[in-house]
């Protein structure tokens, strides 16, 4: 492993970290300001910084090829950054956007969080940048203000028109709980998430089948929704609710009917999924995760052949329940299961994937860390 030190000859001015999320329910809804139910992972970006006075971003990653990229952040343009560097270019380019007086910096990034899976591993990258930078340049920004301007450094500079999410939890959840987010206005409560002290884990399964938000059909659906929101003559899906659904479905066209359905119905588990963990029923969640992936797959149509095998073979070997995590085309699944019941679980997904001649899922119990910090 290389250090700052010897990429960029100095020791660096401090260590920041942002965690990678699973979302626990809440799928889709948040670019229709609806509800989320995120948790981080221990799983994090990692940047040593120091500023620099001559207006260059040097970055160097651990994942990288080995070489520094280097930047002038004054000629930063969206599109014209390629790789993993153009997320922490995205960032420094979005505060400047935003107005805050911020230059150069040395980056060495190290990363755990594993890429393409679904997992928001340019969030906590994106995110890491954003603390680190909020600190040493002493920017007026608290950590919900950092995760809209990383929103804004992915939709306008990286050209993924994602919703407010994975930012939100990479910066501003706890140790602990989950995020409950109203994306609308971004009011948050810390949900105490206590799954070992009921016995149970919280499994991820990493089909191994790489997403990539950027391939237009993330996009093509936002706009579905976005039409279907005006055609109903709402300023968002959030504002439709079940009672109100069968009528609001017989005004849409056909093919948009689905993607209503499925926002309205899984705005209404996250709500559902709230009130069980406010009760401390941690098991019934279970069933609510299940009807969350249905809904993704029939409806969404975002699930896929492996996370789809990998959501039915856990439910088979015991699983309280299990759905497709992110925002699909691949990526992960989560399952809630006992916590003696979790190696058979997993070696239970693992041989369904074997027989339908999947590569083998990487599989890791998410324990609820951190948001973004910094830690030296
Ligand atoms: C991706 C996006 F980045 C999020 O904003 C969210 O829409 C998610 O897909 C689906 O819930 O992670």
């Amino acid at each position: 492993m290389t250090d700052f030190q010897s990429v960029h000859g100095a020791a660096p001015t401090g260590v920041w970290a942002a965690p990678g999320r699973v979302n626990l329910i809440g799928e889709h809804t948040d670019y229709n300001d609806g509800f989320v139910l995120p948790i981080a992972l221990p799983h994090a970006t990692r940047a040593a910084v120091r500023l620099r006075t001559d207006g260059l971003l040097r970055l160097w990653s651990e994942q990288g090829d080995g070489k520094v990229t280097e930047l002038d952040v004054a000629g930063l343009t969206p599109g014209a950054v390629d790789g993993w560097a153009k997320y922490p270019a995205a960032v420094v380019w979005a505060l400047r956007e935003a107005g805050h007086q911020v230059g150069g910096a040395d980056f060495w990034f190290d990363s755990d969080v594993p890429t393409g899976a679904g997992l928001s591993s340019s969030a906590s990258l994106e995110c890491v940048v954003a603390t680190a930078y909020r600190d040493l340049y002493e920017l007026d920004l608290d950590a919900a203000g950092l995760a809209l301007i990383a929103q804004r450094a992915e939709n306008a500079f990286v050209g993924v028109p994602c919703g407010v999410m994975d930012q939100m939890a990479s910066m501003c959840c706890a140790e602990g709980g989950a995020l409950f987010l109203d994306t609308r206005d971004l009011a948050q409560r810390q949900v105490p998430l206590d799954l070992a002290g009921r016995g149970l884990r919280l499994l991820v399964i990493d089909t191994r089948v790489k997403h990539d938000l950027a391939d237009g059909a993330y996009a093509a659906l936002r706009a579905g929704c976005e039409r279907a929101a005006a055609l109903l003559g709402l300023p968002a899906l959030r504002d439709l609710d079940l009672p109100g659904l069968p009528a609001a479905l017989d005004r849409l066209p056909a093919e948009l009917r689905p993607l209503v359905r499925h926002v309205v119905t899984e705005d209404a588990r996250v709500e559902q999924a709230i009130a069980l963990l406010d009760a401390a029923d941690l098991t019934g969640l279970g069933p609510v995760l299940t009807a969350g992936h249905a809904s993704l797959r029939d409806d969404y149509g975002v699930s896929c052949p492996e996370t789809d095998l990998a959501v039915a073979a856990a439910v088979e070997a015991g699983a309280l329940g299990a759905r497709m995590t992110g925002g699909g085309f691949g990526g992960s699944v989560i399952a809630l299961v006992d916590a003696e019941r979790l190696d058979g679980i997993a070696a239970a997904v693992t041989g369904a994937f074997k027989a339908a001649g999947y590569a083998d899922p990487r599989t890791f119990t998410a324990t609820p860390a951190a948001g973004a910090r910094r830690l030296a």
